[in-house]
């Protein structure tokens, strides 16, 4: 096994398991006061075609972690002896942790319980609760449940598709989260818009709306809308996109003790699978991410406030500063501008003092466009080089108000509460650690800073 501590571009505060691959998030749940995350884990490799195990880690702050044992392995009685698949973990009504996964092949779901607070899991004898998609349907694939509570019973969504139609969640209903009726689909998607495989459905009230996420088309996809709880049909309003690219995928959510929304993303590599396999790991989550319903029937989205606690030393904090000398591939940036129309202001990262190498945040106001541009983020080779962009309309009197995230080869920047981009950028050069602003136009620094971020292991 390499040294992975000696990785530049290992992430050092965001989670990811001790070694080898990750990929979805699964069952987050706030239980007993602490926050439990388990996520799509292949012990044994880094490239991701190991069988994969529910990893699982716990924290007391949702920002610093413990490593527990793997939840969840496959083995030959569940059904799921070529994997344990994408699920969730409720209470069930007695306030036992229960967890319904899909296993693997063919596509099952299962269910597995856990009497000593999190700290082993039993599958239940009966697995698989669901042993095949309904009938007359034949959806191409059927996987990764999503499950809660109303009056009358258990729901669930579970990801699938008709080729060359559309993705599909289909509705479920249970009143023991054992016996399992199929009702009809929660929501249809067209082919042509959003793919025909649905992945890791997720669907949860936020506000007066629901919304549903969806993982299709190798992006994060969520539609806004009203849920009828009489129908059990959900008619969505609005669409858009979390990540602005395909670095962020699969993420699922949880309720907090205070009933925040809290999101989790899989941050996927885009270094090729020799550099990765090279590495000795494989993927890292997003920052917890804070959800509101905002007026219009539109997401926001900001990191966190635990996240603060993630700040070290302040290395600016002061808006007429400028960024020459501050350094870092582990930082904090806050930045706010008010700006002129047409005007534009860029933020260079992990920047090069020659400029061969740097990552790019830019807000064009001409085009109202917000992109994460890492198109020179790199002179290596087997690095996939991309621009990520998202619709930014700044009302009238908004200033530009920007959060970026650097963890070595994770960039995660907010804007505006409603706009999240996400990147993977893998510099060849140790000193592409400068920062850099240009701005052109009629633009006024209101706020810059900076912090250092150390390490949360
Ligand atoms: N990854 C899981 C699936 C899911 C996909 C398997 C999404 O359950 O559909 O690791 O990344």
């Amino acid at each position: 096994m390499p040294d992975l501590s000696a990785d530049p571009h290992r992430p050092i505060y965001h989670f990811l398991p001790p070694d080898n691959w990750m990929n979805d998030p699964n069952g987050p749940i706030f239980y007993q006061g602490r926050y439990h995350l388990m996520y799509q884990y292949a012990p044994d490799v880094a490239d991701g075609w190991g069988a994969k195990h529910w990893g699982h880690a716990v924290s007391d702050d949702l920002v610093h972690w413990e490593h527990l044992p793997i939840a969840l392995s496959p083995d030959q009685t569940a059904g799921d002896q070529d994997g344990c698949y994408t699920g969730s973990a409720v209470l069930d009504d007695d306030g036992t942790p229960t967890i319904l996964y899909t296993g693997v092949h063919p596509q099952v779901q299962c269910i597995a319980r856990s009497r000593d607070g999190m700290q082993t899991w039993d599958k239940r004898a009966c697995n698989p609760v669901i042993a095949e998609p309904p009938a007359g349907i034949a959806p191409k694939n059927f996987r990764d449940p999503c499950l809660w509570r109303e009056d009358d019973g258990w729901y669930m969504v579970i990801g699938s598709g008709v080729e060359g139609v559309g993705g599909r969640a289909l509705l479920y209903r249970s009143p023991d989260l054992m016996d399992w009726e199929y009702l009809h689909p929660l929501c249809e998607g067209v082919a042509t818009e959003t793919g025909d495989m649905w992945e890791c459905p997720d669907f949860f009230a936020l506000g007066d709306r629901h919304v549903l996420l969806i993982s299709a088309l190798g992006e994060q996809i969520y539609f806004i809308g009203h849920y009828n709880d009489a129908t059990h049909r959900f008619e969505p309003e609005s669409e858009g996109r979390i990540g602005g690219g395909v670095c962020y995928y699969a993420a699922k959510s949880f309720a907090d003790g205070d009933g925040r929304r809290i999101l989790w993303g899989w941050l996927r590599e885009r270094r090729d699978r020799e550099a990765q396999i090279a590495a000795g790991w494989s993927g890292a989550m997003s920052l917890p991410q804070a959800l509101t319903m905002l007026p219009g029937a539109r997401l926001g989205i900001e990191p966190a406030s635990e996240v603060e606690a993630l700040r070290g030393k302040a290395l600016v904090d002061d808006a007429g500063s400028d960024l020459s000398g501050i350094r870092g591939d582990a930082l904090e940036i806050e930045l706010e501008v008010a700006m002129g129309v047409d005007a534009a202001v860029e933020l260079g990262v992990r920047c090069t003092p020659d400029g061969r190498e740097e990552t790019t945040v830019r807000y064009d106001g001409a085009a109202q466009i917000i992109e994460l541009d890492m198109t020179r983020s790199s002179v290596g080779k087997g690095v996939e080089l991309a621009v990520h962009s998202r619709p930014l309309t700044l009302a009238r009197g908004e200033a530009l108000r920007l959060q970026v995230f650097v963890d070595r080869s994770v960039i995660e920047v907010y804007a505006n509460g409603r706009e999240c981009l996400v990147g993977r950028v893998y510099p060849t050069r140790s000193d592409a650690v400068d920062l850099r602003m240009r701005t052109s136009g009629d633009v006024a620094v209101n706020c810059l800073r900076v912090w250092e971020m150390p390490s949360i292991w």
